[in-house]
């Protein structure tokens, strides 16, 4: 749990802030979906506090990040992510929480507001200024690939190798991203009316664009990254609107977003390794 300003306040008098390049980063990683992971190695890291929050004992991180990752029924996949993310962001020395965002019930699947939701849910946690929006099925194979905010909008995953480590278009902005709450602010959060697969990510990047803020990347090679094969999941089907829902951004970002998002917690807990939070988002009108 997080300390009380009084204790953070004399943690920052006697140590110094973590350096800009962290110092014991591996560069290129071994990471393997074939063989199924053990997480009791992670499970008895005394570093890690209740639902998966960890910070640097050697230093203040210059960011509190938040990681949200929208999810429903993927529990493989989110121990693969869990496995490989945590000593990642740990030897990221990031000051970080993780937030499993968990759609409740059978209705069609709707990504971006449940990442509105993990915002909102996350801030009544935590004074979090960073927010790193994942895939639950997206792993970087390079640890340089830094799961901060920066001065613009953030695109992460721009070398995954089902894309043969390319990025597919210029505006792709799914799988991993990250924003600052300044950022998530000034586009009204996402969209909440994206039910089903494809085009949320391509609204956000419009939001972006049209507030004048440009796609921060890594270097392709240090952008690499891994997805863990799967099928299309049967309430994710395409959304047939999608297409006509991206071209209305301009209007429609102004009074769908953060603004007009409405939802209720369905629990709330906090495991060893992250927080779940189980949402009734509604369903398609
Ligand atoms: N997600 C879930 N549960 C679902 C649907 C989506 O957790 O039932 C989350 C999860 O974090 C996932 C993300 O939403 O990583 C994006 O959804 P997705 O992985 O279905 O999207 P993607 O574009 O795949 O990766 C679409 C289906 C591709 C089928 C290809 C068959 N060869
Ligand atoms: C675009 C989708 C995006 C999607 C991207 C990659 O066509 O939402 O493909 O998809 N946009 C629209 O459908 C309007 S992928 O190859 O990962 O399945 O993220």
């Amino acid at each position: 749990a997080p300390d009380t300003p009084e204790v953070d306040a004399e943690r920052n008098q006697t140590l110094q802030y973590c350096p800009e390049t962290p110092p014991r980063l591996k560069g290129p990683l071994y990471v393997e979906f074939s063989e199924p992971v053990k997480l009791d190695k992670l499970m008895k890291d005394t570093r890690l506090s209740l639902g998966g929050h960890y910070r640097p004992s050697e230093c203040v991180s210059q960011q509190k990040v938040a990681l949200i990752i929208p999810f429903r029924d993927r529990e493989m996949h989110l121990k693969y992510w869990l496995f490989y993310m945590h000593p990642i962001l740990q030897r990221q020395q990031l000051d970080y929480g993780v937030y499993v965002i968990e759609q409740d019930g059978d209705e069609t699947f709707n990504r971006a507001k449940l990442l509105n939701v993990g915002y909102v849910e996350a801030l009544k946690d935590y004074d979090y200024d960073c927010f790193v929006f994942s895939d639950v099925d997206l792993i970087p194979i390079d640890d340089r690939n830094l799961y901060k905010c920066y001065d613009q909008p953030r695109h992460l995953s721009v070398a995954m190798d089902k894309f043969g480590f390319k990025l597919p278009y210029n505006q792709y902005f799914g799988g991993v991203s990250s924003l600052s709450k300044e950022q998530y602010v000034k586009i009204n959060g996402f969209p909440n009316n994206y039910w089903g697969w494809g085009g949320e990510d391509d609204d956000v990047y419009n939001r972006l664009s049209f507030r004048g803020m440009s796609i921060s990347r890594p270097d392709h090679n240090i952008g690499k990254c891994k997805m863990i094969r799967h099928m299309r999941d049967k309430l994710n089907q395409p959304n047939p609107q999608r297409f006509t829902r991206i071209s209305h951004t301009r209007e429609t970002m102004e009074k769908d977003g953060i603004n007009s998002l409405s939802y209720s917690v369905v629990s709330w807990e906090k495991t060893r390794l992250y927080t779940k939070i189980i949402v009734d988002v509604g369903k398609p009108p």
